[in-house]
């Protein structure tokens, strides 16, 4: 290779060359001479190596430790606290169309742009490379993956989410099948947070399957393997046969039947995913990305692309999280982001205890009552600040989450934040109508993402931030997914979010349980169902009788009844609402007939019920 040894020394070229990947050496040397760092560094999957980068992060300051053996602390900047969708553009070939939801750029001129960004953006510092396998090792689902990164954070955060995969990368045997991620920091500041967030680029290139990334550390910007990752599955997924989506999966066990069933589900971040996974009693295979294939009997398999959680630490606290609360107090290798540090403890928001006055956030030193740039009050830690776990260290583990054929799911589950349409939760009349509800999916917008909280948004299958592809090749994907089965997973929605008239939620967090054992018993013929316009209801009884067996609770016909009446109009006008949006993409119209059926379900009901809302009563 064309490096200077005082960069690539002997042993890390040694590691490079045993790959016989003549593809992985073009591509480091490209970005070491573009982006000029000082030093490279290869990591394979030995102890050594890994240790490495675990003592540089500590070294470069990206992590500093706190009182707890193996916990660690990282801050990112002040404004670069989230996803920055505004900055992430695919980059589209001339004469490509995608969708208006899906924010792209000239190919050229976007490469063009970052390329000038990046040239010399290492000066000075070192350049990881390390090699990942999304997935178990050698499975049928596996895409090997390589990062080139100068932050020790970026590469320590993917050792405790991801498998190591440099020995994948030998099994390539020299093909270019791989996804590869070139992530840099940039210039920091005295914190060792990203200076130039205004040159803050993602850009995703999904004719050469990689992603450049700039000018931030955030986690969901920075790891390669996390959302980047994310977007260039989306697109092989969607040109082959199989999808790639934006949620856990998880075995659920109800009580003294002695089965698990596996589910997955997709919530938009920061709308329950996560908690829904830990729910006590049940078992977690993965919190966030799933890569689901048609198996050779005909059901469908599903893995956790990811070994790890980075987690939302807001309101984890003994009563609601209490599995994942314990991980955060107890010794293991952890790294916190942007939460308060006082005396080397941590301190988050809704931790359930009281707080220090003062410390180091993410906002540097810290006092109460401080106010920021724009005059704003900063709390003592972020509201999207993180956690980052290997899953393994959970109790709840599933025994089969590393299993090379992942896990048969019959079950999958769409939720979004609503506060007044849909009811906490209901079963698709089939998979088309599966298929309609995801793609229908809103929700509102929260902290995981840079912007205002708390506006409407459409997010078909609580993956829009991540689709790179057309929209009506989306959905067509997931249509033809269901064909292609002959043990189909039943699809239900559900909404932890419904509020009443008086502002207050109809339910508490903790019911999303019984929700998820009905949608189980439900998989195992156990429950008959209400049938109404927007798909099938659970009955009252059968609520009750969960509710008083599962949580110990009692519930009231009337609970039920405001949690599970129809609200004709709100219903009718998100009909239109989303109607609108998928009338200005290619859609199939298998999928477009739905809006036109549901409203005529919804009207006729009305119309013969003759109420605005309709009891679950009156069907
Ligand atoms: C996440 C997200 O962090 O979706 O998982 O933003
Ligand atoms: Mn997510």
């Amino acid at each position: 290779m064309d490096i200077d040894k005082k960069i690539l020394d002997d042993e890390s070229v040694e590691k490079l060359t045993a790959l016989k990947n003549g593809y992985v050496l073009e591509i480091v040397e490209k970005y070491t001479k573009l982006c000029k760092p000082s030093k490279v560094t290869v990591i394979t999957d030995s102890e050594e190596d890994i240790a490495y980068v675990r003592r540089l992060a500590l070294k470069t300051k990206e992590e500093s430790k706190l009182n707890m053996k193996g916990h660690t602390i990282h801050y990112d900047g002040y404004y670069d606290q989230a996803r920055d969708k505004a900055h992430t553009r695919v980059l589209l070939p001339k004469g490509k169309k995608l969708s208006k939801h899906i924010n792209t750029i000239d190919r050229e001129e976007g490469l063009k742009e970052i390329e000038e960004i990046m040239d010399g953006m290492m000066d000075g510092k070192e350049m990881l490379v390390r090699f990942f396998c999304l997935s178990p090792l050698n499975s049928r689902f596996s895409i090997p993956a390589l990062q080139i990164t100068d932050s020790s954070y970026v590469a320590h955060s993917e050792d405790l989410l991801y498998r190591s995969g440099y020995g994948e990368f030998m099994n390539l045997k020299g093909s270019k099948n791989f996804f590869y991620f070139i992530h840099s920091a940039g210039e920091l500041d005295k914190n060792g947070c990203t200076k130039n967030v205004d040159k803050r680029r993602i850009y995703i290139d999904l004719e050469e399957n990689r992603v450049l990334t700039v000018n931030n550390q955030y986690a969901g910007n920075s790891l390669g393997l996390k959302k980047l990752a994310l977007r260039l599955a989306i697109n092989r997924s969607n040109n082959e046969d199989w999808l790639t989506e934006h949620m856990f999966i998880m075995g659920i066990k109800p009580e003294g039947k002695g089965r698990t069933t596996y589910f997955t589900g997709a919530f938009p971040s920061a709308c329950g995913k996560t908690s829904t996974a830990m729910i006590p009693g049940q078992s977690i295979v993965g919190d966030d990305i799933a890569y689901l294939k048609i198996w050779d009997d005909g059901s469908c398999h599903a893995v956790n692309i990811e070994s790890g959680i980075f987690g939302i630490i807001t309101d984890v606290n003994p009563v609601d999280d209490p599995l994942i609360h314990k991980c955060l107090i107890t010794p293991r290798e952890l790294i916190f982001s942007n939460i308060l540090i006082n005396d080397g403890k941590p301190y988050w928001l809704g931790m359930g205890c009281e707080t220090p006055d003062e410390g180091k956030n993410h906002s540097g030193l810290w006092k109460r009552g401080n106010k920021d740039a724009e005059g704003k009050e900063i709390p003592i830690a972020h509201k999207n600040a993180r956690y980052t776990i290997r899953i393994s260290e959970l109790e709840n583990v599933d025994p089969k989450a590393d299993d090379v054929n992942g896990v048969q799911v019959n079950g999958i589950i769409y939720g979004g934040r609503d506060s007044d349409t849909n009811v906490p939760v209901a079963q698709s009349l089939n998979w088309s109508h599966g298929v309609f509800s995801g793609a229908s999916l809103e929700s509102e917008t929260t902290s995981a993402t840079l912007g205002k909280e708390g506006q409407r948004a459409h997010s078909p299958m609580a993956n829009l931030d991540f689709i790179v592809v057309p929209l009506g090749k989306y959905i067509e994907n997931h249509l033809k997914f269901g064909k292609s089965l002959s043990k189909v997973p039943l699809i239900f929605s559900t909404n932890y979010f419904l509020k009443g008239e008086d502002g207050n939620y109809l339910n508490d967090k903790i019911d999303k349980k019984v929700w998820i054992l009905w949608a189980e018993g439900r998989v195992h013929n156990e429950y008959e169902v209400i049938e109404t316009p927007i798909g099938f209801i659970p009955k009252y009884e059968d609520l009750k009788v969960l509710f008083h067996s599962v949580l110990g609770k009692k519930y009231t016909k009337d609970q039920y009844e405001r949690q599970f009446s129809l609200r004709v109009e709100k219903l009718l006008s998100k009909l239109d609402r989303i109607e609108k949006i998928y009338s200005e993409e290619e859609v199939p119209e298998e999928f477009m007939n739905h809006f036109e059926r549901q409203r005529r379900r919804l009207l006729e009901a009305k119309e013969k019920i003759g109420k605005e809302i309709l009891s679950p009563f009156d069907f």
